[in-house]
This record gives structure tokens, C-alpha cells and sequence, in this order.
């Protein structure tokens, strides 16, 4: 029973990195007139796919594993089913290849 907890929380925890390491590369930032309350809802919304006005832990665990897959099949460029390093950290410096230009807009408060 604890095990499967376990697994799923490190799940979560790899998805935080994992979103962590990606930040900014792959998502062009243009709307900021969403209020956190706003995005919370529309997660809340997307989370709740039994429209009971409450996320269970399945529908929490579905909800981020269905991201991090989509997040892993960003990551895994050469579709081997495996990250290594370099395909992590590659998401950190611009893309030569892709001819993607992600250093332009760098601001060093990005926290919010
Ligand atoms: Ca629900
Ligand atoms: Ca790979």
C-alpha cells in the first residue's frame, strides 16, 4: 500500500524537476493577464474529470502523469523511451538545431 504512495510521490517529485529543468524553453510566455486564482481554476477544472468539485489522489496522479508524459516525450528527443543528461540539460541552453532563440527574453526575476 505505502509503496505505491512512495512511487507516485516520486513521480511527483521528478515531474517538479523535470518542469523545473525545462522552464522557459518550450512554452512561449505571452498571456500575463491570468491571475494565479484564475490558472488554479483552470487546473482544478482540468483535474477534476468527475465534475465532483473534488480532486482525488487519482485524479491528481492522472492529471501530472498524463503531463509528464507529454513533458518526456518533449524531453526524449530521440524517442528511445530513455532521458538521458544530455537530453535534460539540452532543454537549459538554446536549441542550435531547432533554430529556436529562447536567450532573447531572460530576466533574472522570473519567479513569479
Ligand atoms: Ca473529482
Ligand atoms: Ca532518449
Amino acid at each position: 500500500m505505502k509503496k505505491g504512495l512512495v512511487v507516485l510521490l516520486g513521480v511527483a517529485a521528478c515531474i517538479f524537476i523535470i518542469q523545473g529543468v525545462g522552464m522557459g524553453a518550450d512554452k512561449p510566455k505571452k498571456k500575463e493577464a491570468v491571475s494565479p486564482e484564475q490558472k488554479a481554476e483552470a487546473v482544478f477544472v482540468k483535474m477534476d474529470t468527475d465534475k465532483d468539485g473534488k480532486i482525488s489522489k487519482l485524479e491528481y496522479v492522472t492529471y501530472y502523469q498524463a503531463k509528464a508524459e507529454d513533458k518526456f516525450g518533449k524531453l526524449d528527443k530521440d524517442g528511445d523511451t530513455y532521458l538521458v543528461k544530455e537530453e535534460i540539460t539540452i532543454t537549459k541552453v538554446p536549441n542550435k538545431s531547432k533554430g529556436e532563440s529562447t536567450g532573447a527574453a531572460k530576466k533574472p526575476s522570473a519567479a513569479k
